[in-house]
């Protein structure tokens, strides 16, 4: 188990914490999804994963949701 920290930038409520953490916990390997919300700027997302998992496609998955991973 490993956890991947992200920083999405374009989440400013409830509903976008929903929309990525639904898009994330679909990816294969994904078992947990936590969200630090930062309205107006860089939000944590911690995922946390049972397999290995390409960092693309959790940046996919983030991009799918409408946002967008920044360099850390
Ligand atoms: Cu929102």
């Amino acid at each position: 188990m490993t956890t991947e920290l992200l920083l999405v930038e374009g989440m400013t409520c409830d509903h976008c914490v929903m929309s990525v953490t639904e898009e994330l916990t679909e990816v294969d390997g994904v078992s947990d999804v936590a969200v630090r919300l930062v309205p107006g700027g860089a939000s944590e997302v911690t995922v946390t994963t049972e397999a290995a998992v390409e960092p693309s496609a959790l940046h996919g998955a983030v991009s799918e949701a409408g946002y967008e991973v920044v360099p850390s």
